[in-house]
């Protein structure tokens, strides 16, 4: 039994997510937690809102309440809409935390100790009208890269490049709209990961079995970007971490918070110990994941993030690891994700565009969503979400081959031999062959899982679920059972016994459905099948069963073109 630790992105506080933010990183990482945990692995899953910066600043002064009440709302939201998608988090934590402050703090203090943060004066640009300095997105202007004009101060939504707000052409304050802006001078901490250069470098050099999406974006920035230049890792905020705090090594950081950026990944390690202290355990407890003078040497660390994140997980966080010079977990392997599109265009919060979990979460059940998502997932290349395609999948994969499976042999069964698992016949070659078939595909599967291949793991439990069907068709216990009753009740009682194999090698990607058909089974044994011919033989002769109601539905053509219509606008 391995021990294995799973962090998903935090998303942002500053509104409900949608369906391309998940499939980014809280889905993946939530079917990767359950596989795991199905194998027998001890897992911990963490996730957490980033609460922190300008977004929850201004979403919660759009929304017009205090920032820390509209955070602990959107928490409330966001948690409830985590647990409708049956996100398996063991821990749904909060960068305000106490917890994260005390370590985000302490961490600064070692970076300043080890002679890895220095102050520095710098220019800024401040808003005569609103009276304070406009960092990050509290600024808006023309990029100067692609003439976008609601470019940020901190990046350029349009095309993605990052900028300085001293970069915005024809800037105002997003705030007032002001544009009586001046540039003052003000001082900030400044972390010099330049430094950390060579181990850096030599530790991505390591990672030879990372996806080359991870460390395509990982080399990029630390050659010939400007990634690992030295950066400011403090604000003139009020909403954030304080940066000047009892023990902190540098002095007139009054007033100022760290950059959201800096206090967010620690949040995962904060989150494990908010996790210990929910549960009344001890401090060794979260340690023994996080620390390898705890135990944790022996823990793989495993993260989960949409491209754009992948920058600040593979330089700036383990440079305040490393920098840290104490034994905290590096991640040991990184699986990032490209975007998600919208029927044409992009998902966009800021535009309303797409379709988002609330919503989702309105017109069906989770399980149709996660299946939609992980099977399409965005591993290789960006994916286009369509209606036309979601109903495609639906109405085939789960309804045509998983759903009518279960609904035909269980309404056969019922029908001619009553509600209990028929005893009689004996497996013939039929039998024999669809095991050694099932035996295959389950290693093929569990490989393609182990390594986060999310599509092809999709597909070869799509072809698990295809076996059990062409067994069915060709077997044919309904034409059976007019000449030979005995040979029906063979088919039927290895098929009742497919049904609950399929709910457990379903359940990291649908669980809902999959607790179902464990419960129409009327079995609690999810144990994995690593050898499927005793697996079939787990529900006896004479063991009770209950017909399910219709597992998945289908998506008709009114309803397809009702959504589409319904979600083609902006969001209000
Ligand atoms: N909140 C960005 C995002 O939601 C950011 C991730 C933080 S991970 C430590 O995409
Ligand atoms: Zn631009």
């Amino acid at each position: 039994m391995a021990r294995i630790l799973i962090t998903s992105a935090i998303p942002y506080i500053n509104g409900i997510k949608h369906l391309g933010n998940l499939v980014g990183s809280q889905l993946p990482a939530d079917l990767y937690a359950r596989y795991m945990r199905a194998r027998g692995h001890e897992v911990m899953f963490i996730c957490a809102t980033d609460e922190h910066g300008t977004p929850a600043e201004l979403a919660a002064a759009k929304a017009g309440m205090p920032v820390a009440e509209y955070c602990a709302k959107m928490w409330a939201v966001q948690k409830e809409l985590a647990d409708g998608f049956g996100l398996s988090f063991d821990h749904f934590g909060r960068s305000s935390s106490e917890q994260n402050r005390i370590l985000t703090q302490h961490f600064a203090r070692r970076l300043g100790e080890n002679g890895l943060i220095e102050v520095v004066t710098e220019k800024q640009i401040y808003s005569v009208a609103d009276g304070r300095f406009l960092p990050d997105r509290y600024i808006e202007g023309t990029c100067p890269n692609c003439g976008y004009e609601k470019a940020r101060g901190d990046q350029c939504e349009n095309c993605t490049k990052q900028l300085e707000p001293t970069d915005l052409i024809e800037p105002r304050s997003a705030i007032s709209g002001s544009t009586e802006l001046e540039v003052r001078e003000t001082r900030h901490l400044y972390l010099r990961q330049s430094r950390l250069r060579d181990r850096l470098e030599t530790w991505i050099d390591s990672k030879t079995d990372w996806p080359v999406l991870t460390t395509s974006i990982a080399r990029k920035w630390l050659h010939d970007g400007d990634g690992l230049q030295d950066r400011g890792i403090t604000r003139d905020l009020d909403w954030g971490v304080p940066a000047q705090f009892e023990g902190a090594p540098w002095e007139g950081m009054e007033g100022k918070v760290f950059y959201v950026w800096f206090d967010a990944p620690i949040e995962y390690i904060a989150a494990t110990w908010e996790w210990a202290d929910a549960q009344g355990l001890s401090d060794n407890d979260w340690k023994r994941w996080w620390r390898s003078d705890k135990g944790a040497e022996d823990v793989r660390y495993v993260q989960f993030m949409g491209k754009d994140n992948v920058p600040f997980h593979t330089l700036s966080f383990p440079a305040t690891i490393m920098g840290s010079g104490e034994p905290w977990k590096l991640v040991d392997y990184i699986k990032s994700f490209n975007y998600l599109n919208y029927d044409g265009g992009q998902f966009s919060t800021s535009q309303g565009r797409g379709v988002f979990m609330d919503q989702a979460l309105s017109i069906l059940p989770a399980d149709y969503w996660r299946w939609w998502l992980l099977s399409h997932a965005p591993e290789n290349s960006d994916s286009e979400f369509t209606w036309e395609n979601f109903q495609v999948s639906v109405n085939k994969d789960l309804a045509d081959v998983l759903g009518n499976f279960v609904s035909r042999v269980t309404k056969f069964c019922r029908s001619k031999f009553g509600e209990a698992v028929p005893a009689g016949g004996a497996w013939g070659e039929q039998e024999k062959a669809l095991i050694r078939d099932l035996g295959q595909r389950i290693r093929t599967y569990e490989q393609h899982m182990d390594a986060m291949e999310i599509r092809k793991a999709s597909g070869a439990l799509r072809a698990i679920w295809g076996a059990g069907n062409e067994y069915l068709q060709s077997a044919a216990p309904w034409a059976a059972f007019k000449t030979d009753p005995e040979r029906a009740a063979a088919i039927i009682r290895l098929s009742l016994n497919l049904i609950r194999l399929y709910a457990v090698v379903s359940a990291p990607f649908i669980p809902d459905a999959s607790a179902k058909m464990l419960e129409a089974m009327h079995s609690d044994d999810d144990s994995w099948p690593e050898d499927p011919g005793s697996a079939l033989t787990t529900l006896p002769a004479g063991h009770g069963f209950t017909v399910p109601e219709m597992l998945f539905r289908k998506i008709t053509d009114e309803e397809r073109a009702e959504w589409q219509q319904r979600f083609a606008g902006r969001r209000d």
